[in-house]
């Protein structure tokens, strides 16, 4: 059964149990997915960031998602793109990791990814969907829990993107 579904649009709409937020190390809203996602999911949210404070660079943690329709939401920090020197590909692929982590521990069977740091953040789009594609992937043949990861693309660049590495 493919448990990888692949959507373009806006992802605070998406009906997932969690989605991710592209967030920053100081879990405070920002511009991009994270701007849009604070914005619907309200204050409560934030609180929330603020009480947890930081998160490093390839890690993630979970809050509530207040007026959003998912349950959660998973902050995960992807890496600034310097110039790839600087660990950035498996900063990236820790990002999704810990994400599918800590899904598997709030038994969240239903997530939907944004394209993780490849927007103000400035990862080669092509570079990080694959990451994101073999990330996704290895994690999903050791385990048996969740049942469905959506990306979820916001422009035509990325979409087209993943939709040749999905085969769909
Ligand atoms: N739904 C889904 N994807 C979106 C949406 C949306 N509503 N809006 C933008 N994208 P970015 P980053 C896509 O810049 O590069 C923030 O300020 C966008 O097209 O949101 O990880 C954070 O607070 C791109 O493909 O995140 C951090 O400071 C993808 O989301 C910093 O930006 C990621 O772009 C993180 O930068």
């Amino acid at each position: 059964m493919n448990r990888i579904a692949l959507v373009q649009g806006d992802i605070t709409r998406l009906d997932a149990e969690a989605i991710v937020n592209a967030a920053n190390e100081l879990l405070l809203p920002g511009g991009g997915v994270c701007g849009a996602i604070h914005r619907a999911a309200g204050p409560q949210m934030a609180e929330e960031c603020t009480r947890i404070g930081l998160c490093a660079t390839g890690q993630a943690v979970i809050t509530t998602a207040g007026n959003l329709k998912a349950h959660y939401v998973i902050h995960a920090v992807g890496p600034v793109w310097q110039g790839g020197g600087r660990n950035e590909p498996e900063l990236l692929a820790s990002a999704y990791r810990k994400s599918l982590e800590l899904a598997v521990a709030y038994h969240i069977k239903t997530i939907a990814f944004p394209n993780i740091s490849t927007g103000i953040y400035g990862f080669p789009k092509e570079m990080a969907a694959t990451i994101a594609v073999n990330a996704v992937n290895s994690f999903l043949s050791n385990n048996e829990t969740i049942r469905c990861i959506t990306f979820c693309c916001f422009d035509s660049d990325n979409y087209e993107l993943y939709k040749k590495l999905l085969h769909v």
